[in-house]
């Protein structure tokens, strides 16, 4: 029997939770990703700025110079964790078989439930319900596999709801650019380009052996995704792989204290963070991006593990001396990661007795700051920090929590 597979993605997420919360920015351009002054990239663009051209992910100055009236917000977080915590509550009343693919989007496999209505009927439901709840627009592909129920879901976008039926995925998917793929990024864009491969439909019909030879693994596959041909599951999530925080700077910068600062203080969030899960990890990885936008990671695993935050900054500190005396540039962007997580681990005993001080000491934290706000209680080494705290305004996205699972 075919499977019936709904991809649910809401449209211009963030800014739309912030038009639920303010009605007066509702059908207006409006960028969250923080102030066109400062530096880091659009996070979402509604509509209405994609108009003039503002995309996901493009600097905040370029979006400014496209559109000036624009309404540039810094976002707030937590709202949209709430938000997306309310949609998944939806979208598990339609079906068990829920699996989230980040804050916005899901898939929903509702093979079976047709005494509730046809997957067309369903996915309208959820589209109301979405609507009235939670006053956002979700936009569904229905198809028998992930693949082409996700490129259903973004072929209709804004407010959309496409069905493929059963047996037309190719066609659906001939004429639609390479790039509608999920994992062809420009890079492979490009090379498929230079062979004349534009459309999806071009892709399918590349024998095999061809896009294997240059691509391997990820060739066959999106080989197979382009013949309309995956067999994934929906599946329930597991836990986080990984969790990490990063920031662009408002300024490139070789300041090392300032650096250890921003290192400790995403360092922190990220303990915080395993600490909340009740997980350790193994691995710490440091991530640079220098003004010359060449990116690099670092990374260090250990057999044990730790949920100390500084045990993660240590970790983290060395990663950035190596890092730093090798490339001079200055540097963009930093972020740190966790990862090898496990959920009972073994303290790092390298400190001698110190782990269980310092576990103590971070929970007397954490409880303050899930009172208080995360910026309420600074340790030392994010005093230098203080200003870009006071400045903050509402809810500033200082960092930017990764979604990896
Ligand atoms: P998307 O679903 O990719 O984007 P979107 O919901 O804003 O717009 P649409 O789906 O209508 O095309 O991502 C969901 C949210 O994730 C988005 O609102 C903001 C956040 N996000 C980032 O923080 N950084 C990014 O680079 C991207 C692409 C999204
Ligand atoms: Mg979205």
């Amino acid at each position: 029997m075919n499977r019936r597979i709904l991809h649910i993605d809401l449209d211009a997420f963030f800014v739309s939770v912030e038009q639920a919360l303010a009605p007066e920015l509702v059908g207006k351009p409006v960028v969250v990703g923080g102030r066109p002054d400062r530096r880091g990239v659009v996070a979402s663009a509604s509509y209405e700025a994609r108009v003039f051209g503002i995309r996901a992910g493009m600097p905040l100055a370029h979006a400014y110079r496209l559109c000036p009236q624009t309404i540039f917000l810094q976002g707030s977080f937590s709202a949209y964790r709430e938000a997306s915590e309310k949609f998944m509550a939806i979208l598990a009343d339609f079906s068990p078989c829920l699996e989230p693919a980040g804050l916005d989007e899901a898939y929903l496999d509702i093979t079976g439930c047709e005494l509730f209505g046809t997957p067309y009927q369903l996915a309208s439901s959820i589209k109301e319900r979405v609507k009235k709840e939670l006053k956002l627009i979700a936009s569904v592909g229905i198809a028998i596999c992930k693949v082409v129920a996700k490129i259903a879901s973004d072929s209709g976008k804004p407010d959309g709801l496409v069905e493929v039926a059963a047996g037309q995925e190719k066609d659906f998917l001939a004429p639609l650019p390479v790039a509608s793929l999920p994992g062809v990024g420009e890079k492979t864009e490009r090379y498929l380009k230079t062979m004349g491969i534009k459309t999806i439909g071009q892709l399918a019909v590349l024998p095999l052996e061809v896009i294997k030879n240059r691509f391997g693994s990820f060739g066959i596959m999106i080989h197979h995704y382009a013949n309309g041909i995956d067999n994934r599951e929906v599946e329930a999530p597991g836990e986080a792989k990984s969790i990490s925080r990063e920031t662009t700077f408002a300024e490139d910068t070789l300041n090392g204290a300032f650096l250890k600062a921003i290192l400790r203080y995403l360092c922190e969030r990220v303990g915080a963070e395993l600490r909340q899960d009740g997980r350790h990890a193994r691995t710490i990885t440091l991530k640079l991006r220098y003004s010359d936008f060449e990116t690099i990671t670092r990374r260090f695993s250990s057999k044990e593990s730790t949920d100390a935050d500084e045990v993660i900054f240590a970790g983290a500190v060395r990663l950035l001396e190596q890092a730093l005396s090798g490339k001079r540039n200055p540097v963009r962007l930093i972020g740190i990661g966790v990862s090898n997580l496990v959920t009972y681990g073994r303290q790092l005993n390298l400190l001698d007795s110190r782990p269980q001080r310092l576990g103590h000491l971070d929970k007397a934290i954490d409880r303050i700051r899930n009172k208080y706000g995360f910026t309420s209680i600074q340790t030392g080494r994010t005093l230098l920090l203080k200003d870009i705290f006071d400045k903050r305004e509402g809810d500033y996205i200082l960092e930017t929590p990764s979604l990896s699972r």
